[in-house]
């Protein structure tokens, strides 16, 4: 509702950029999702308006063409989204959310949905990961600001002496999960993954480390980029992350952040990269991006007790100590912030502040089956896809946890995604030469 009641109504209505929906959109499809899978599918009942259920079907109707809609007006769709959550609270009470007592597949459908109240994690994550997408809607608008939030907290004493890599020792490591709740149907089943010994960047590549790649040209020499990448920097123009400007009076590259125009600063995490800028840029400072293996290797492995925790730092739920989550904080981090949150390899800020790119594409573990419906995940699988791990500071904690994985085209850069870089560690690297 934050992010819905600081503008106007025209605004709300109003498309900011064709890659997103009208924010009125996302806040009748939050609805309309919740309506459609918890009341109607999970609770057995008549639901409220199915009628609208074409309407926000983001496969109906691609995000440029959503504003021509008659959609709900932003009143229509607040006291859409309030009747139907005074529905979820009663289904809620009225339920059954006890963990399943036979395997899932023998389940009735409802049932399935219910077990372990995986059908309110669900929705609840689908609203957060809508609150994200309009948290970006919200960077894309022109106009003054209309958000604010309190800056993070400052970078520890150690951030500037920490080592630049670290080492994340090789052999097998339990990927995804089969026993986390609320984790959805991509991040399962667990499976055992075999990893080779490799370096990995102790904290994001951040603004400073970029604008070097930029200074020495890294836009211009093909030498870093995939052939689709250079093909993308020259039709598209690209020379510097978006929302960056160089302002040629001062000499200073600045950056819009929700509305307000600043100096970049050289020590937060870059952001706003697409996958083949953070590409190149690993090129050029001759490493390479992890592989989506190796991603959640570092933020999982436990090498003392051989097993995969849930976060970096162990099973406990994310806090304020350990993690830049929730848009409690419109931008991340300095780099080295959030100790509390390393993961055992010695990795800062794997969770949160910005999603990290990885060079795999988006695939479907061993064993996957698709569910609650094919459209979350399954219609994604394939070359076209590259996934992105640890959440953004936009993104909620219900929506973030050490096996989530999110996905893009290559091209895009409207999401709060950087990265970190990382090489091949030789078999005799012990950490200690
Ligand atoms: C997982 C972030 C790629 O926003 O397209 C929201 C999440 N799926 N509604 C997206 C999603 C359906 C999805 N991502
Ligand atoms: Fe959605």
């Amino acid at each position: 509702m934050a992010l819905t009641d600081c503008v106007d109504d025209a605004d709300l209505a109003a498309q900011h950029s064709p890659l997103m929906s009208p924010l009125v959109w996302d806040l009748a499809h939050i609805g309309n999702q919740e309506e459609l899978w918890l009341v109607r599918e999970a609770g057995g009942r008549p639901g409220l308006r199915p009628d609208l259920d074409h309407l926000y079907d983001a496969f109906q109707h691609p995000r440029a063409d959503r504003p021509a809609l008659p959609l709900l007006g932003p009143d229509q769709a607040r006291g859409y989204v309030s009747r139907v959550r005074a529905e979820t609270v009663d289904v809620l009470a009225a339920v059954d959310t006890a963990p399943a007592s036979s395997p899932a597949p023998e389940l009735e459908r409802a049932e399935r949905l219910l077990a372990d109240g995986f059908v309110f994690g669900m929705l609840a994550q689908h609203e957060q990961q809508h609150d994200e997408t309009m948290l970006a809607t919200h960077q894309l608008r022109r106009g003054p600001a209309v958000l604010e939030a309190p800056e993070p907290p400052a970078a520890p004493a150690d951030a500037a002496v920490l080592p630049s890599e670290v080492l994340v020792p090789g052999g097998p490591f339990t990927m995804g999960t089969s026993d986390e709740a609320w984790a959805l149907d991509n991040e399962r089943p667990h499976h055992t993954v075999d990893v080779a010994p490799f370096w990995l960047d102790t904290v994001p590549v951040t603004n400073g480390d970029y604008l070097a790649f930029i200074a020495a040209g890294g836009y211009t020499d093909p030498r870093w980029w995939t052939e689709a990448g250079w093909r993308h920097v020259q039709e598209a123009g690209l020379e510097a992350p978006l929302f960056w400007s160089y302002d040629t009076a001062a000499g200073v590259w600045t950056r819009r952040v929700f509305g307000r125009t600043e100096p970049v600063r050289t020590d937060e995490p870059v952001v706003h990269v697409c996958w083949y800028e953070a590409d190149a840029y690993a090129r050029w400072a001759g490493r390479r991006l992890p592989t989506e293996a190796e991603w959640e290797k570092a933020a999982r492995h436990d090498p003392a007790s051989g097993r995969s925790r849930r976060y970096p730092w162990g099973d406990a739920d994310p806090g304020p100590e350990h993690a830049n989550l929730g848009q409690k904080h419109l931008r991340p981090a300095p780099a080295g912030s959030y100790p509390a949150g390393a993961a055992p390899c010695g990795a800062r800020q794997l969770i949160g502040d910005v999603w990290e790119w990885t060079s795999s594409d988006f695939a479907a573990y061993p064993g996957f089956e698709a569910f609650p419906y094919k459209e979350y995940s399954d219609v994604f699988f394939g070359p076209d896809y590259k996934v992105l791990r640890g959440g953004s500071f936009g993104a909620d904690q219900v929506a973030v946890r050490g096996t989530f994985r999110n996905w893009d085209y290559p091209i895009r850069r409207q999401i709060f995604a950087g990265f970190r870089t990382a090489r091949d560690a030789s078999p005799s690297d012990d950490g200690r030469g």
